[in-house]
């Protein structure tokens, strides 16, 4: 069975991130022959070293990847065919679906969210206005009337096993040129926007009574920091920057899987946009969302959604108190609020109690299908 997933990069990492991801456990899991489609090979590159930005078909992980030009190249299109991220597919290679016999399952696969709506329009078909084919809504969600989250089989074990495993951690932090763990030393990672509450904060870990270790990947949030600390220019990968209890890592971007080691080896995780996001649920650590910026806010309304969800979780589990605290610090991050300097003592007080809320809401979240096993449901039911 050969699947096409289209992706246009918008902006930033996540709309490669995410069909990347889904590509390769189609094929690794599902043994699906997955065609994946993408315009800015440059920008997978940062998260996948091999990937050459030249070359129009290249293998990797089981996948085949193909550079998305116009027009395309002209291939039968698959058994199913992934619109990913609301990308428009070349109108080509829709005429060239609507030609094939049979018609090829045509999604749309939209992005993750928690709000209530996603359930109502999850699995909804829209006809072709001209032609014989039909685009069906696939929505990630956290319900089990949404697409879910996108997991792999034993996600879960790997990660406890790194986090058992003294010295695969210590492995990690060294191939990372970083000192090894200290209790003492809490590590926080910081993948962000360019956040305006981030001054504050910094001064507000130097000032603090506890050492702090902050990891920052390249990127945005680089600006920021210099700016503030009267540099010229960004810091480079590999640079170290101290004052009083902060000391500072630029890290260079990592590729997706040692990403994830980072995020299940620190003690709390800022994180943005969605696969980032999703990736911290599953490292079941405390973490802070930074959402994608939205015309008229409507990135606010995705941040409540989720922490309502967390907080009515926390109900059942007897950990509202730190549901709270954490929905207080998420909101200012959000909001790029000065108060997240003023609210972090109790945030960080709140931090062991939230990483058992985060290992709960992970299981939880776990006992539910995963979004490429719900794709695979998706497509057989539409065949019957
Ligand atoms: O990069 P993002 O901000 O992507 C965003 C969001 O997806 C947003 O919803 C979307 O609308 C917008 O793009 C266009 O954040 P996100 O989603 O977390 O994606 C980052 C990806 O980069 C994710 O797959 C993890 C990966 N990554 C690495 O592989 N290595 C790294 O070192 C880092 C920091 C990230």
């Amino acid at each position: 069975m050969t699947w096409d997933i289209f992706c246009a990069v918008v902006d930033n990492y996540g709309d490669i991130g995410i069909t990347w991801r889904l590509s390769r456990q189609l094929a690794d899991e599902h043994g699906i022959a997955v065609r994946l489609w993408v315009d800015d090979l440059a920008a997978f590159r940062r998260i996948r070293p091999e990937i050459d930005p030249d070359r129009a078909i290249q293998h990797l992980a089981g996948v085949e990847i193909r550079r998305w030009t116009t027009p395309l190249p002209d291939v039968e299109p698959g058994e199913l065919v992934i619109e990913a991220l609301a990308c428009d597919l070349p109108e080509d290679f829709i005429a060239r679906m609507a030609a094939r016999r049979p018609s090829p399952v045509w999604l749309n696969l939209e992005y993750l969210s928690a709000e209530d709506w996603v359930e109502g329009v999850h699995g909804l078909p829209s006809p072709h206005p001209r032609l014989p084919l039909t685009k069906y809504f696939f929505m990630p969600g956290y319900t089990p009337a949404t697409g879910g989250l996108p997991r792999e089989r034993g996600l879960t074990a790997r990660r406890q096993s790194f986090q058992a495993d003294a010295e695969a951690r210590a492995a990690f932090w060294a191939g990372l040129g970083l000192p090894g763990e200290d209790p003492e030393t809490p590590r926080v990672s910081l993948f962000c926007y360019d956040n305006a509450a981030l001054p504050g904060l910094l001064d507000a870990w130097a000032a603090g009574p506890r050492p702090i270790r902050l990891l920052v990947p390249e990127g945005k949030a680089l600006p920021v920091i210099a700016r503030h600390l009267g540099l010229a220019a960004p810091m480079p990968a590999g640079a170290n920057w101290h004052r009083d209890a902060l000391s500072l890592h630029v890290l260079p971007m990592l590729d997706q899987d040692a990403y994830d080691r980072l995020l299940w080896a620190c003690d709390l995780n800022f994180v943005r946009g969605e696969d980032s996001f999703a990736r911290a649920q599953w490292a079941a650590r405390p973490l802070v969302w930074q959402a994608y910026r939205q015309n008229e806010e409507a990135h606010l309304a995705k941040l409540d959604a989720f922490l309502a969800r967390l907080r009515a979780h926390a109900d059942e589990t007897g950990a509202a108190d730190a549901a709270d605290l954490a929905a207080g610090f998420w909101r200012a991050w959000n909001r790029e609020s000065p108060a997240c300097a003023t609210l972090w003592p109790s945030f960080s007080a709140a931090l062991p109690a939230l990483a058992g809320l985060m290992e709960s809401w992970r299981a939880r979240l776990e006992k539910q299908p995963d979004l490429a096993t719900n794709l695979l449901n998706f497509y057989r039911k539409l065949l019957k």
